[in-house]
């Protein structure tokens, strides 16, 4: 490169993502391939528009690439064309999740979501994002004991509140979501049920969690999770006479974007391809095995699990009551950071604490099993935590 500082401060991040141990579980490392997609003359493209009408010329080769990582999508999670668009364009996964509400919930309407502090994501309805300042989030929780969903308890809320849309889906939740479940929940409200699978979207792809796409109206997913991808957004929607799927398309674009970023739907089609070759299924499959693992030697040292455990790629551990040594969530994060082990601090349901400096720690396993760690290497990563945080 010419530009040396750029070219320096890659390198040095490069060399950083090297060397640490990386549990943070909304990460993951992208192939050679996925970048070159990434890096290349694409992103010198502007095709506002769709591949049926686009605003500018030159522009077959930009609709064969948005077509391409359309019909990968569909066929990684065995949807058929006659059943369910995908639109492709979203930016990330905020965006994508914003175009939905956008398309199909008036202004003021309510939009029913996991409460932050119980693992749901900012872009779920939180009033400190545009998502609860247009609309208004009808928000459930988990419940005190289990830390886990009480279907029941959400369903009543969703009768009394009839919300025009239910998020089923989470940012640091570790069990499995029982998708039928919502699909009643929806059913007996008369709401579209949106499910945000960001986190497992890999793991569903792998078929190591169970799929939403049999119950959902619209499956909303960032790329770059367990799925390892570029960083981008899907929005999946159900095709029928609601037309969910036009009114998606508008709100992307023209309603909250520009030209698509072709460089990255190229990025994010090779990453889909990727996922759909048998050794995907073996590495969504470890990615469990290790975050299981990982969860259980954690456990045996003493170390208090929200909810107990894991079902999926990632564990919240609450630090500030499994310790006497009054440890809080950014403690933690911050001493293992210095022994090079980069997890992100988190709050846990209810927490009493605040998300600066909150109870809890995420970790993830979803990059380290890119790398090749299987459960004798979980093994030893709890040993060096559990070292760390009670020195
Ligand atoms: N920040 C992402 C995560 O860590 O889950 C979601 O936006």
């Amino acid at each position: 490169m010419k530009d040396k500082q750029i070219e320096n401060l890659i390198k040095a991040e490069e060399k950083r993502q090297k060397s640490v141990v990386n549990l943070t579980a909304s990460e993951n490392y992208v192939s050679k391939d996925v970048l070159m997609a990434l890096g290349s003359i694409l992103t010198n493209k502007y095709a506002e528009g769709y591949s049926v009408q686009r605003y500018y010329y030159g522009t077959d080769i930009s609709d064969q690439i948005e077509n391409l990582c359309q019909e990968r999508a569909l066929k990684l999670f065995k949807l058929k064309k006659a059943e369910w668009a995908v639109n492709v364009q979203a930016l990330s996964g905020s965006p994508a999740n914003l175009a939905v509400y956008l398309g199909l919930v008036e202004k003021g309407g309510k939009i029913m979501g996991m409460a932050l502090s119980s693992g749901g994501h900012l872009t779920h309805g939180h009033k400190v994002s545009v998502t609860g300042k247009f609309w208004q989030q009808i928000p459930y929780g988990v419940d005190k004991e289990t830390e886990e969903l009480d279907y029941e308890v959400i369903k009543r809320i969703a009768v009394k509140e009839k919300p025009d849309i239910i998020v089923a889906g989470f940012t640091a939740y570790p069990r499995k979501i029982d998708w039928a479940k919502f699909r009643e929940i929806a059913d007996s409200c008369g709401a579209i049920l949106m499910v945000d699978m960001s986190h497992i979207a890999g793991l569903a792809a792998g078929g190591a969690h169970p799929s939403p796409f049999p119950f959902a109206d619209i499956v909303t997913t960032t790329t770059h999770k367990t799925l390892r991808g570029p960083r981008a957004g899907l929005i999946f929607s159900r095709i029928d006479n609601r037309e969910l799927n036009k009114k998606i398309d508008k709100a992307v674009f023209p309603g909250l974007q520009g030209g698509p970023h072709l460089n990255q739907i190229a990025a994010v089609a090779v990453a889909l391809d990727e996922a759909m070759k048998p050794e995907f299924k073996i590495y969504a499959k470890q990615v469990i095995k290790n975050a299981k693992t990982l969860a259980g030697e954690l456990k045996k040292k003493g170390w208090r699990l929200v909810s107990g455990g894991t079902d999926n790629h990632l564990l919240l551990i609450d630090v500030a009551s499994s310790t006497d040594n009054k440890i809080t969530g950014k403690m933690a994060g911050e001493r293992l950071e210095k022994e090079g082990i980069i997890v992100n601090k988190n709050t846990i349901p209810f927490d009493t604490r605040t998300p600066v400096d909150p109870s809890g720690i995420r970790l993830g396993t979803a990059a380290e099993t890119t790398r090749g760690k299987k459960e004798k290497d979980m093994i030893k990563i709890a040993e060096r935590i559990d070292k760390i945080l009670r020195k």
